[in-house]
């Protein structure tokens, strides 16, 4: 027989009669004594104190009688308290088919002092060890890697438990095993089963118990326990394919994006969205009550305005719900091409490109522009999309003061470059004021550098007609204009307009406008009908302003200081987190959406109320709303 045997190496020490430690490996013949004293190394360690006894046994097994299995699957559940714990043990445990699993978890909790299991009838609660105080003990196992993996000098928990979990779930008989350890500092416990897989459990126990024990779950008659013993104690297994679990236990990956929603709660920084339950007009239903909406960027209440919903409408029966491509391939609808000549007209323009989303229409044009080696200057307080799309450019990012000309100048000059960029929004989101087009336009020609405006706020709001800051100012001309289609227009989509080399270079570069799926015939479709709309009905826009003037006044009657806008937006300014969203709060209960704005949408300890106003709001609504607004604000301060 030239077969090489295997050798079962046992080690016990004991001080003073007591059990102190015990290990087992099963090794080739060749690694036997290479590895035997790690064993003897590992007794002398032990926090249970020095042994006076030491005792290696070692055995040989024939290969044919080891049986080999692979190892169960792991899953780490992660619970927060130890009640947590214990229930989603009791769970498993009941979803395994086991009708007592309360009883059996409190068995479990309450074991202690045992070598060895509870072997448990499941169905009758019997206990069928022969030696309670003792227990059943399993014998003959290793990790069938164990030669190449040397024994540690303390306990790997995990790695000694999923070795006996998958011979106890292979075991005749058994239908699962559940296991605290006996550790005092060792709070992880795990349940196990062939169907379930070897679960963990990070809280069993509170630190420092003494508690500690297994039970193996039997389903059978009497005569059938003698083979499952048999089994345990006697037959050889070798388990493979273990996977490491770190000891140490990183947080888990799941477990790392909830602390960081947990630190936002903290912070009153915690976002979360709100539900709309009818179309977006001056009055809303939401969560089940009817609210006065001063929150809408549909300025002109143009998504509902039924010659607009008609237009979105009939694009949508006469084109469809998509279109199937890109604008390159085959997505582009007679009904996009119009639209562009139409916004080109619109904005007194050459050209215009359409984009899915005003964000990508600034991503689209700023990273076209400029690259690696140019340099972007930006306005401190421009929208998010416009600082990604100078992220995204690869351009050095230059920002400059909000509205200084005289700090972009210094900048410029500091800066000095051949490919520039200068973006600035045109109205800025979050606090409603307007760019000082004339300075803007005489610095950026004065050095040469493409000059960007971001009309998304502008587009039907600013201007006598709705033009935006252009009309506004009387004259001077950005080298690039954006806007969206989801603002005054009601819709949804942006746009780029400039000079004709300006589009086709867009159509030939831009990522976001090449790689998208064309937008659909509805939003091109809404969009179209509402700019008709705006044309035909300029008193829309004038409707707006004198709401805007209207309300301005009414706050400053009630004591609120604001400065009249000169765009839909009025920010009323908190400034604490906390205090923004208690008063967003209260005016909710009032009956009236306003929503708290916060970092980082604004800077730290800038928070505020951000009112947008329609062209529908009666002068009755704005002047109730101002009173709610000064009176909550009043509240919050007592
Ligand atoms: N056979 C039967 N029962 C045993 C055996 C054995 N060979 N060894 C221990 N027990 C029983 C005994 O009652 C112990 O008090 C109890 O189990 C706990 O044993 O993935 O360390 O060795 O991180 O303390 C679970 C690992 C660690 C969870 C379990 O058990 C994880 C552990 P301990
Ligand atoms: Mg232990």
């Amino acid at each position: 027989m030239g077969e090489k045997k295997f050798f079962s190496v046992k080690m016990r020490a004991s001080a003073a009669g007591r059990h102190i430690s015990g290990a087992e490996r099963i090794l080739r013949e060749e690694s036997v004594v290479a590895f035997a004293p790690a064993l003897l190394e590992r007794a002398l360690h032990h926090a249970k104190g020095k042994p006076d006894f030491m005792n290696v046994k070692c055995e040989a097994i024939a290969p044919n009688e080891i049986v080999r299995l692979p190892a169960l699957s792991v899953t780490t559940r992660e619970v927060p308290s130890l009640r947590e714990g214990l229930a989603l043990m009791r769970d498993l445990l009941q979803a395994a088919g086991v009708a007592r699993a309360e009883e059996i978890v409190r068995m479990l909790t309450e074991l202690r002092d045992m070598r060895g299991a509870v072997l448990l009838n499941v169905d009758t609660m019997e206990r069928l060890e022969s030696d309670p105080q003792r227990g059943v003990r399993v014998t003959y196992m290793d990790d069938a890697q164990s030669a190449q993996k040397p024994l540690p000098e303390t306990k790997n928990h995990y790695a000694e438990a999923i070795v006996l979990a998958t011979k106890v779930a292979n075991a005749p008989h058994l239908i699962g095993e559940l296991c605290i350890s006996d550790d005092p500092d060792y709070v992880t416990g795990y349940i196990a089963s062939r169907e379930m897989g070897y679960v963990r459990i990070t809280k069993l126990k509170e630190k420092g118990s003494p508690a500690g024990g297994r039970i193996f779950l039997f389903r059978g008659d009497r005569p059938q326990v003698e083979e499952t013993i048999a089994f345990l104690q006697q037959t050889p297994v070798l388990v493979e394919g273990i996977c490491p679990v770190s000891t140490s236990k990183p947080k888990d990956r799941w477990m790392r994006l909830a602390d960081r929603l947990d630190e936002m709660k903290a912070a009153h920084l915690y976002r979360s969205e709100r539900v709309m339950q009818s179309e977006p007009r001056s009055l809303v239903r939401c969560e089940g009550r009817e609210l006065l909406m001063l929150a809408s960027n549909d300025y002109l209440d143009l998504a509902a305005e039924p010659v607009v919903k008609k237009a979105a409408a009939e694009a949508a029966m006469r084109f469809g719900a998509g279109t199937g491509g890109a604008r390159l391939t085959t997505g582009t609808l007679p009904l996009h091409q119009e639209l562009e000549q139409a916004l080109a007209i619109f904005k007194g323009e050459e050209s215009a490109i359409l984009y899915n989303t005003g964000f990508m229409a600034n991503v689209g044009v700023i990273s076209a522009l400029v690259g690696k080696g140019g340099v972007v200057f930006s306005d401190e307080l421009n929208h998010a999309s416009i600082i990604d799309g100078c992220r995204l450019s690869g351009a050095r990012i230059v920002v400059y003061r909000h509205n200084d000309m005289k700090d972009l100048e210094r900048k410029i000059l500091e800066h000095s470059t051949q490919q520039g960029l200068v973006v600035s929004d045109a109205v800025f989101s979050m606090d409603g004021d307007l760019l000082d087009l004339p300075g803007f336009l005489e610095v950026t020609s004065r050095y040469g550098l493409f000059s960007v405006i971001d009309e998304a706020h502008a587009t039907g709001v600013v201007g006598k007609t709705g033009r935006g800051l252009v009309e506004h100012f009387g004259g001077g001309h950005p080298d690039v204009v954006v806007g969206t289609l989801s603002k005054a227009l009601g819709s949804s989509g942006g746009f780029v307009c400039g000079r004709q080399v300006l589009i086709d270079f867009l159509r030939n570069v831009s990522r976001p406008y090449i790689f998208s799926t064309a937008f659909s015939p509805a939003d091109v479709g809404g969009a179209l009908g509402a700019l008709r709309f705006l044309e035909s009905h300029p008193e829309r826009v004038e409707r707006l302003r004198s709401n805007i003037s209207f309300f301005s006044g009414c706050l400053r009657d009630k004591g609120v200081a604001v400065k009249t806008s000169q765009s839909a937006i009025v920010p009323i300014l908190i400034g604490d987190e906390a205090r923004a969203l208690a008063v967003s709060e209260q005016l909710r209960r009032s009956g009236i959406l306003v929503p708290a704005i916060r970092f980082p949408t604004v800077a730290h300890g800038a928070a505020r109320l951000r009112v947008s106003l329609m062209a529908t709001h009666t002068e009755k609504e704005l002047c109730s709303a101002a009173e709610a607004i000064s009176q909550a604000l009043n509240a919050s301060l007592s």
